[in-house]
């Protein structure tokens, strides 16, 4: 009566395991796993610039030409898995746009080559 469910429970967990890991495949954009990544293009077009780190000072190519981005990020309890980018080297001025765990975006007017710095923290 015990194992039954807790059998159930677990090949359910499986499931849901094994479309995230689908899901994660099917990203559109090429991005090392681990690693947040900035294109100088929208749709994840032009030169890429990916990190694992922050970096508080982004230099040629990417630096004020960002459009599109992709965080492929570690994620897990206690583990910076967001990125906040900045108008500024620094971590100074506004913020532009901030990422959660797998998420990649094409294009954003507002963040739209403004970038020159980013850092990995715990939520947006
Ligand atoms: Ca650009």
């Amino acid at each position: 009566m015990i194992t039954k469910p807790t059998a159930v429970l677990a090949a359910t967990l499986l499931a849901i395991g094994t479309a995230l890991a689908a899901s994660g495949t099917s990203q559109a954009a090429s991005c090392p796993s681990g690693q947040f990544c900035a294109w100088t293009d929208a749709d994840f077009g032009g030169q890429r610039t990916n990190w694992s780190g922050d970096d508080h000072d982004w230099e040629d190519p990417i630096q004020d030409q960002d459009s599109s981005w992709a965080n492929h990020g570690i994620s897990g309890p206690g583990i910076k898995d967001h990125v906040q980018v900045y108008e500024n080297p620094g971590l100074i001025g506004f913020g532009t746009v901030c990422l959660g765990p797998g998420q990649e975006i094409n294009s954003n007017s507002w963040g739209n080559d403004s970038g020159d710095s980013h850092t990995w923290k715990m939520e947006c």
